[in-house]
């Protein structure tokens, strides 16, 4: 990887740049995920590069939602393995539930790539290599599941897609938790809570807040996913976009 000063200005940002392209090199990560990481930025510019507070809400409610979850599950693509495989284990490790492989630009040897990558770090069980079921309405890849795992989950963590999975997976019955710098995808805004946050910042807070909420009584929890609002949460995170644009400009004149 290009070593980056830490001194640099951009520096998070090119780290996060640099691992991506060290996961198309490893076989981790699709081209595709290239140009994903490339928006990605681009809405972190715009939202400040910082853990908005609607994102912050959104973690505490996403964290309430996991500990109240019979069978929750992980979802795991190829940018989310080459930007934090080590804080995805921490997750599925809290909650003691396996991490499942699933990708858009599916190819089997990626899928062993990043399921071997995964338990390098740590991960106890990697479902995905086998999957045995579909979700329906689906007709691409991404469909593919596994009965144990996605297949069969109440609660699903999604981080970085847009798409249609979303809806099939609510349609399904399931709640469905997003990760996307991008407000306005169509994931984000089907969601039943959409995390608009850096993966980067938010899974280790997302894990952190699983720690502290472990304690808490089950009806403090179920507040907790009933006060919030997602549809909510989301025009926050437009209207911090607003107001960072409006700060950046007023200091320049
Ligand atoms: O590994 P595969 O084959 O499953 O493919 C993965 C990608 C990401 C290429 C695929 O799911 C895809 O094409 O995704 P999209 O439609 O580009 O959606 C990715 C979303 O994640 C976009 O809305 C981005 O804004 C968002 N995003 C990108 N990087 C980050 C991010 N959100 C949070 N943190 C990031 N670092």
């Amino acid at each position: 990887m290009t070593e980056i000063p830490k001194s640099h200005p951009r520096y998070a940002s090119l780290v996060a740049r640099e691992r991506v392209a060290e996961g198309v090199k490893r076989g981790y990560t699709s081209t595709q995920g290239l140009i994903a990481q490339g928006r990605g930025e681009c809405f972190d510019y715009l939202l400040g590069e910082r853990t908005t507070p609607s994102a912050a809400t959104a973690i505490r409610a996403a964290a309430a939602l996991l500990l109240l979850a019979k069978r929750p599950a992980i979802s795991v693509n190829g940018n989310v393995a080459a930007l934090v495989p080590e804080e995805m284990v921490a997750l599925a490790k809290i909650l003691n539930i396996p991490l499942e492989v699933n990708l858009f630009h599916r190819s089997e040897e990626r899928v062993k790539r990043i399921a071997d990558l995964l338990r390098e770090k740590g991960a106890e069980e990697v479902l995905g290599e086998r999957p045995d079921a579909s979700v329906p309405g689906l007709d691409h890849a991404r469909s593919l599941a596994t009965r144990g795992g996605i297949y069969d989950a109440d609660v699903v963590l999604i981080p970085l897609e847009d798409g249609d999975r979303c809806e099939a997976l609510l349609s399904m019955g399931k709640k469905v938790i997003a990760i996307d710098l991008n407000p306005l995808s169509r994931t984000a805004r089907k969601a039943t809570v959409s995390i608009v946050d850096n993966i980067l910042r938010a899974v280790p807070q997302l894990t952190e807040e699983i720690r502290k909420l472990s304690m808490n009584p089950k009806a403090d929890l179920q507040r907790m996913v009933q006060e919030y609002d997602n549809e909510k949460a989301l025009r926050e995170a437009a209207k911090e976009i607003q107001k960072n644009l409006k700060e950046q400009f007023e200091e320049q004149l």
